[in-house]
């Protein structure tokens, strides 16, 4: 755990459900037997985003809404190295809701662990399209107008490989999911939904309300092959219980890599392959 560790100054505000996922995360690595040096952590713009001088590893952290694309590319070059890619609500759900979309149905071989506070937070409490119908937010005193998105069904409707759920204040039970996702590179996109506390602007969905409704899906009995199932468990109303826990693998699918023709029978990595090309010829084209 010690080797994951920064000696930088955590500016989360006390409660955040950063915490949780931060400390999950460095169990599942750890509990995986991966060093920093053998992992890559991507992270978009946000509160959570600020993760990335908080745990070693090689990291990336780049604009806001994009970090499916860089993950995505990054692992591509290279298969062998675990990518995880870290987003909130706002970047993936509202500023870069495009690249979820191709991450899920390209069934990129990337790990996505989504901090979903359900709203703006690093840019003070504005909402995103996560954020209840009618909740008054900075900037939308009154309540947002717009609908919220369905985000699970959402999900669902790209046909993804890997679904869970998890709550950030339940830390054995991210740890177990995370491991799970990091697993599952090797079939694909690997999406996980993680609940959590934004106790500065985040006045409805708080840690207490989670800790009241979520429930462990697979303790249950829930079987993560079930689709249907898994697409009504992720979809029901969260009001009452929130379901939680690997929802749905399927083991069954190429990934994105696995569907490359010009990488079918290689032994080695695009970035094996890297060669320095004269293309001064080419600049004449253009002049
Ligand atoms: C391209 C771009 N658009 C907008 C911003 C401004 N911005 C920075 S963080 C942020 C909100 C982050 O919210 P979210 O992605 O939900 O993460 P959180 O802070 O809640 O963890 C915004 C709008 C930016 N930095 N870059």
């Amino acid at each position: 755990m010690k080797d994951y560790s920064c000696a930088t100054k955590c500016t989360w505000c006390d409660g955040c459900g950063d915490y949780g996922i931060w400390t999950a995360m460095k169990r599942a690595l750890v509990e995986l037997r991966l060093l920093p040096w053998q992992v890559l952590l991507c992270y978009d713009v946000g509160c959570h985003g600020n993760m990335s001088d908080k745990l070693q590893g090689y990291r990336f952290h780049g604009l806001h809404g994009r970090v499916i694309p860089f993950a995505a590319g990054a692992k591509l070059a290279n298969m062998r190295v675990p990518v995880i890619a870290f987003g909130g609500d706002g970047a993936s759900f509202s500023e870069g809701v495009g690249h979820l979309v191709h991450g899920i149905r390209s069934n990129y071989p990337i790990t996505f662990i989504l901090h979903n506070n359900a709203n703006y937070g690093l840019t003070l409490g504005q909402a995103s399209s996560l954020t209840w119908q009618g909740q008054p937010m900075n900037v939308s005193p009154n309540g947002i107008p717009e609908q919220t998105l369905p985000s699970m069904d959402f999900v669902f409707s790209l046909e993804p490989t890997f679904v869970a759920r998890g709550f950030s204040g339940n830390i054995p039970q991210l740890t177990e999911m995370f491991k799970a996702a990091i697993e599952h590179q090797r079939y694909g996109f690997a999406f996980v939904d993680v609940l959590q506390a934004c106790p500065t602007y985040n006045h409805f969905a708080t840690h207490e309300y989670f800790l009241e409704r979520c429930y462990d899906a697979n303790a249950e009995g829930h079987d993560p092959s079930d689709l249907k199932k898994a697409r009504e468990l992720a979809t029901a109303d969260t009001s009452k219980r929130i379901a939680t826990g690997i929802l749905y693998q399927r083991t069954d699918q190429p990934s994105f890599y696995d569907r490359l023709v010009p990488r079918k029978d290689r032994t080695t990595q695009a970035v094996d392959e890297v060669v320095k090309v004269d293309v001064s010829g080419l600049w004449e084209g253009f002049v």
